[in-house]
């Protein structure tokens, strides 16, 4: 063929039909041609990567599109920096945002195949822990579907969230290799390939106008590759780019050792390089310092900075005075925050800006949000490691703390200790980087994610950085994408709400409030509780597959799901089952309410006593479900390997949530907003945003318990757990069961560490100050329950009422306090 070929015009391709005919057609030539497949292969996995590259190709048309509105635009753009970002499974919601799920549900009812089988055989992507990581994810589906240009940039981990097996009650965690069938929603790009240096050491030179600049010399070297998955919006032609880079060896890298003879070595030497994407750290409150946990870290910091200055430079050479008016940061817990140090080691060190230059724009494109008030959450790193590992960016923190603390002494004149306790480097035995600080100080917005956290940063943990820039900080309180956790997991709830209200709400789910209008109407009342009651009964049937259960669907379904966490307090509801449980077997069973509790999560690998607490767990349901006195009266379930796709079927089948956190420890909860959402009625403690959803569905419409933040502050002090636990005769008999052994016959001493955790007057977490109102909460959700009128009217009420848990709402307060970026129109 001759060269010219590639320099004349590409014909464009046809758009890509829309019609089942088209999709038919497509599937067809994927599964034969590009899949090399035929009738012969039965598995459903095939099918599914069939479908979803006809999907793809639908997709990357409206991705280019995309590309280049943004690039005529030339418009703000916003950078979303996330060690974590919980995908989940992707082929059903592209579906859904392009338009074409009822479509393609015709497609495959053509071609004789199962919908529901084909999607099931794809993988979570479980890039992420929990909250955190999943927030990520229904942020920038917000985006797009707002026409926002944001780009999410994070890790490509080979393994993702380990998944987690029950055996004899325990958890075992078992490697999850989700790439290993290929993941076709990812296109590789080496040619925005970014280099990465770690080690070495630092020279200084002068030149001849006196100039000094610095040099980081003798670096090992790694190289970022990055693959890039596209994020549609909601059926507004927008698809944005989600950027997760994976580590390579240099080419030199094995060479230089080939030279010396040691082939073999320098080839398995690699490894070293190429681990640094390979596994999530499956911790969600902080590791504990680990070298590559912080060479993760950096990776997504430099590859991500150095891309979207690479990319300014392709535009607009080396002239950097607009750069901040036209791009922004926004740092996702402090994980990224020594993006801080790296702008200004890009801008300083690559591109010669001068350090006051270069720091004007690190502090206005940088935005940092916090996640956890938990002090052990807070990122320390020790100056050593960073000496060895990144010594140029150890200098840089040192210098910028050494500006930032001449403005605190000009602020408070002789206030040494305020100087001790703000300053970047926490002295000691061993000095330490305190990386939150280093985000706040870098940094033009700090914001915490619900208006309790917020409050509490203020006056706690970051309380002389507030009183030093007051401006700087504000709230954004989360909230999940209606897409993925309505629309998507609760087809037929959606049809009833858009057959009642139009289908407004997916795109403006303030919305759902003209739901009130239905709350007394019969003819809605019986077409929700269907809808309700279909939903329990899949979530029975799925039940029944993967865990061979049959649950009494007439039960009320009570759900916690999320990680086990002290400060989560599974335990509370555990005593509050022991409890029922003992009623039953003393014949306390007048006007019984048959329950079934179900309780779902993953434990770090490291932490001890979240494992123990599983294990109770099912224990305790061991001996509650074999118990022929018990019967359907009450179940306890722990649901194994809780994930993304698992919460899609379990939310639209709760009629209970359970936010019983110690007021004051959780600093927002997502799920909370899910289960509302879906007509979840929530049991809650006055902790996170629950207390922003009781303030939107009214007192009458939620089930509040427990201590307020202040009473916990207070009464920590004197708190004395034997004394109430002897005064309340319930349950001091819950204490008796688990003392005597009666969930550990056979294992002696067993749960000693979790009945001495409880009797501790430094407990933390104070469950024993809040039994007494959990169960008399839990009795009020019995009266509700069985008055069906009422629970369906309430129910109804708490999904109108959740409106403002919409990331599209949270991701347009983000766009106008924080990062004034411009809608563009795609098309
Ligand atoms: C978390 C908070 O604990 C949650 O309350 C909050 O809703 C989310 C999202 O803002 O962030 N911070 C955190 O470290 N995790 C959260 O869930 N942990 C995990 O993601 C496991």
């Amino acid at each position: 063929p001759k060269k010219t070929i590639l320099k004349s015009k590409v014909t464009p391709l046809p758009p890509l039909g829309m019609e089942s005919k088209h999709l038919v057609s497509d599937f067809k030539r994927n599964y034969n041609y590009r899949l090399g497949r035929d009738e012969q292969s039965q598995s459903p996995f095939y099918a599914y990567e069939a479908l979803s590259f006809a999907v793809n190709d639908r997709l990357i048309e409206r991705w280019k599109k995309t590309h280049n509105a943004y690039e005529r635009a030339d418009c703000k753009k916003a950078y979303y920096l996330s060690m974590e970002f919980l995908m989940g499974r992707t082929l059903s919601n592209a579906m859904l945002n392009l338009g074409v799920d009822d479509v393609a549900n015709k497609a495959m009812y053509k071609v004789g195949l199962e919908m529901e089988e084909l999607l099931e055989s794809e993988p979570d992507a479980g890039l992420g822990n929990g909250g955190l990581g999943r927030l990520a994810a229904c942020f920038i589906d917000s985006c797009a579907t707002l026409r926002l240009p944001v780009t999410g940039y994070g890790l490509r981990y080979e393994y993702g969230m380990f998944s987690q097996q029950i055996v004899n009650g325990e958890q075992i965690e078992k490697p999850d290799h989700w790439l290993r069938n290929g993941n076709i929603w990812e296109l590789e790009r080496p040619e925005y390939t970014q280099r990465i240096k770690f080690g070495g050491r630092t020279e200084t030179h002068t030149d001849e106008q006196g100039n000094t600049c610095v040099c980081w010399v003798d670096t090992h070297d790694i190289l970022a590759v990055p693959y890039d998955t596209p994020i549609p919006g909601y059926r507004n032609g927008t698809v944005n780019t989600l950027r997760l880079w994976k580590a390579q060896a240099t080419e030199e890298f094995d060479l230089a050792e080939f030279n010396a003879g040691d082939y073999a070595e320098a080839v398995a030497a690699k490894n070293t390089a190429e681990n640094i994407t390979m596994v999530l750290y499956p911790n969600d409150a902080n590791e504990n310092g680990k070298a590559l946990r912080l060479r993760q870290q950096y990776l997504l910091a430099s590859a991500s900075l150095q891309d979207v200055i690479a990319n300014w430079v392709s535009g607009h050479g080396n002239d950097f005075s607009q750069f901040a008016a036209k791009n922004c940061f926004q740092l996702n817990d402090t994980h990224p925050s020594i993006s801080v140090a790296e702008l200004m080691r890009l801008l300083i060190d690559g591109q010669g800006l001068s350090w006051d230059d270069a720091w004007k724009i690190t502090c206005s494109t940088m935005a940092y949000t916090n996640h956890t008030l938990l002090p052990e959450a807070l990122e320390r790193w020790s100056v050593n490691l960073f000496r060895q590992l990144l010594p140029r960016l150890m200098e840089i923190i040192f210098e910028i703390n050494a500006n930032f603390l001449e403005e605190v002494s000009a602020h408070w004149p002789g206030d040494h200790e305020r100087l001790a306790r703000m300053s970047l480097v926490e002295e000691g035995h061993e000095q330490h980087f305190r990386m939150a600080y280093l985000a706040i100080v870098g940094s033009y917005s700090v914001n915490g994610v619900a208006a309790l956290h917020s409050k509490l940063l203020q006056q706690g943990l970051f309380r002389d950085f507030y009183e030093l820039w007051p401006e700087k900080f504000n709230n954004k309180t989360n909230g999940v994408t209606p897409r993925r956790w309505l629309a998507g997991c609760n087809p037929e709830l959606a049809s009833l709400i858009t057959d009642t209200i139009g289908d407004g709400w997916i795109t403006d789910l303030s919305l759902l409030k003209k739901l009130e209008a239905f709350a007394d109407d019969q003819d809605f009342h019986k077409r929700w509780q269907d809808v309700q009651q279909n939903a329990k009964q899949r979530l029975v049937d799925y039940k029944k597959i993967e865990h061979g259960i049959e649950l009494n669907v007439d039960a009320l379904f009570d759900v916690q799901v999320k990680r086990i966490h002290e400060y989560k307090r599974q335990l509370l509801n555990v005593l509050h089952v022991i409890h029922l449980y003992d009623r039953i077997k003393r014949g306390d069973t007048v006007n019984w309410t048959d329950r079934c509790v179900l309780i779902g999560g993953k434990a770090a690998p490291g932490y001890f006593m979240a494992k123990r607490i599983i294990k109770f767990i099912n224990n305790v349901a061991h001996v509650i479900n074999n118990d022929p006195e018990v019967g359907s009266k009450l179940k306890l379930i722990f649901l194994a390997n809780y994930r993304v796709s698992a919460m899609e079927k379990i939310c639209p089948g709760a009629d209970l949530s359970e936010q019983i956190s110690t007021a004051g420890k959780e600093a927002s909860g997502t799920g909370n907003m899910k289960f509302m959402m879906n007509g979840a009625m929530t049991i809650g403690t006055l902790d996170g945003a629950n207390i922003e959803m009781r303030e939107e569905v009214g007192d009458d419409n939620f089930f509040l318990f427990g201590l307020t933040e202040e009473q916990v502050q207070a009464q920590s002090q004197h708190y004395d757990p034997v004394v109430i636990i002897n005064q309340d005769d319930d349950l001091q008999r819950v204490m008796n069961l688990i003392e005597c052994g009666h969930f550990n016959q056979f294992e002696p001493g067993m749960f000693d560490v979790i009945k001495d955790s409880l009797k501790n007057p430094h407990d933390p977490w104070m469950t024993i100050a809040d039994f007494r109102s959990f169960v008399d909460a839990q009795k009020r959700v019995e009266v509700a329950y069985q008055d069906k009128q009422r629970w369906t009217r309430m129910s109804i009420l708490n999904c109108a009422a959740s409106g403002k848990f919409s990331t599209d709402r949270t991701i347009s307060d983000y766009n106008n306090d924080i990062w004034k970026l411009t809608p563009v129109n795609v098309n």
